[in-house]
């Protein structure tokens, strides 16, 4: 195996920087190069001399990190020197000439993964917590790395190999024709299992928006002030906005944060029939926002009654859409022309920003009440989305099965196939392919 090194801090000058050195050689070649006794057993930092051919580079501070105690569960060095590009550069280059060689994206979490020091997906979640941008999805990454998802997902495999090693159990014993699981509890323990895949298959949506920012659809007819309420929501003129309908005939989307929540939101063009080419276009790509959407505002005219269209509006743009994925608002804009009562919602004026900010707080209030306390398990990444998906089939295949008596060999397969997805989830399973995908989303040098 062979040593690797790179800059683990970003590329530019910075008060200091860091180096990393990983692998079989790290002590012996850092250590040629620093003003330090070979390290022996024990973690340790010390302050240093860097030194290239003899000549001095940089005073550092050095961090030693002996296996298995370390990131990447190898001997690991990290040299921390001035932030000079230069001088990042004439370090790596020694411990390069000394014999290690540069490190791809991602290859000491690739290593720390093949050493069994995480697994992937807490791997993966060591990319989203470098991604992550706000507090909600910092707290996703972080649940997904020492939470309670991998307990979950551990839990999971462990009843499923117990499930399997009953059923196969009984395979030995064949010509007895014994059944050591009793079936119907058999069929109870699966169907548990397939209700918690489901629960966490259901939960990707709003994982996911949470990592990317919760779309939120701001839809309704012509001029009822949508791009107005937009820019009102964002404090900003974002948006065209005249009193000639149909002045937005493409989706504008900005994203802002509330509260350490990131919100998409997207203007769109004014839902009406129209003979122009442009304006359908529109129309279609208001409806796909309102189905991708996690949040939709509803936005009306306070000043037009109620009851004129409103209703119908709503049925009609909620047709076949899920509504239970759904938190919808309805918000009476132009309040400030339209004296109260006002029927059920929101009432603002995006005009003179009046309800504005409570409609802010209502959002947050109702995504966050969809967010599972910090124990509740949330999904956020496609490929296990998929690998879930595959393993709720499985299990459906495993309880037909069950359902119509097929021999414990033939409900095994199932049971087996579902173990497969779940595994590959975590790396028990994997590909060179999946690996390289997974870890090129990462910077060199982590
Ligand atoms: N008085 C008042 N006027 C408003 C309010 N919100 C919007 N308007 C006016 O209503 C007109 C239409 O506003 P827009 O924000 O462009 O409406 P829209 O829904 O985006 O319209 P389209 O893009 O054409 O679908 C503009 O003249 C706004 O100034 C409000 O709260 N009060
Ligand atoms: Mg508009």
């Amino acid at each position: 195996m062979s040593t690797i090194a790179a800059i683990s801090t970003p590329s530019g000058i910075g008060g200091i920087a860091v180096i990393r050195l990983s692998g079989p050689e790290a002590f012996a070649i850092a250590s040629h190069h620093l003003s330090l006794p070979r390290p022996t057993v024990r973690p340790a930092t010390a302050f240093a001399h860097f030194r290239r051919d003899g000549e001095l580079v940089d005073e550092v501070v050095v961090t030693v990190f002996p296996t298995p105690h370390s990131y990447t569960g190898d001997d690991t060095v990290e040299i921390s020197c001035h932030g000079s590009s230069y001088v990042q550069q004439a370090i790596l280059q020694a411990l390069i000439d000394s014999g290690a060689r540069l490190a791809e994206p991602g290859e000491f979490t690739r290593r720390a993964f093949l050493n069994g020091k995480l697994n992937l997906s807490q791997a993966e979640a060591v990319a989203d917590l470098i991604d992550s941008t706000n507090a909600a999805s910092h707290q996703l990454a972080l649940s997904q790395l020492r939470g309670g998802y991998a307990d979950l997902l551990d839990q999971m495999r462990q009843q499923l190999v117990d499930l399997t090693a009953l059923l196969e159990l009984e395979l030995d014993f064949s010509e007895e024709d014994v059944e050591f699981a009793d079936r119907k509890q058999l069929h109870h323990l699966v169907d548990s299992l397939r209700q918690e895949v489901a629960r966490l298959i259901g939960s990707f949506q709003l994982g996911n928006a949470i990592k990317n920012g919760v779309p939120v659809a701001i839809v309704g007819r012509p001029n009822v002030g949508k791009s107005s309420l937009l820019n009102a929501l964002l404090a900003d003129d974002r948006a065209i906005v005249s009193p000639i309908p149909g002045t937005t005939r493409d989706t504008i989307e900005e994203t802002f944060t509330i509260d350490g929540l990131t919100f998409r939101f997207i203007d769109t063009a004014g839902l009406r029939d129209s003979d122009d080419p442009v304006e359908s276009i529109g129309f279609d790509r208001a409806i796909k926002a309102i189905r991708k959407a996690t949040v939709i505002l509803f936005v009306r005219d306070a000043t037009v009654p109620f009851t004129e269209y409103a209703i119908d509006d709503i049925a009609y743009l909620l047709d076949d859409i899920p509504q239970k994925e759904k938190i919808i608002f309805i918000v009476h804009n132009k309040a400030d022309l339209a004296p109260p009562p006002y029927p059920p919602g929101n009432a603002v004026s995006a005009k003179t920003g009046t309800g504005v900010d409570q409609l802010k707080q209502d959002i947050l209030k109702a995504v966050r009440r969809r967010i599972p306390n910090s124990d509740g398990v949330m999904l956020t990444n496609l490929r296990h989305y998929e690998a879930l998906r595959q393993v709720a089939a499985s299990l459906d295949e495993v309880l037909q099965g069950l359902d119509n008596r097929l021999p414990a060999d033939l409900v095994a397969i199932d049971l087996r196939n579902a173990l497969h997805h779940l595994g590959t989830i975590t790396g028990q399973v994997t590909t060179d392919e999946v690996l390289g995908t997974i870890f090129s989303r990462f910077c060199v040098g982590k």
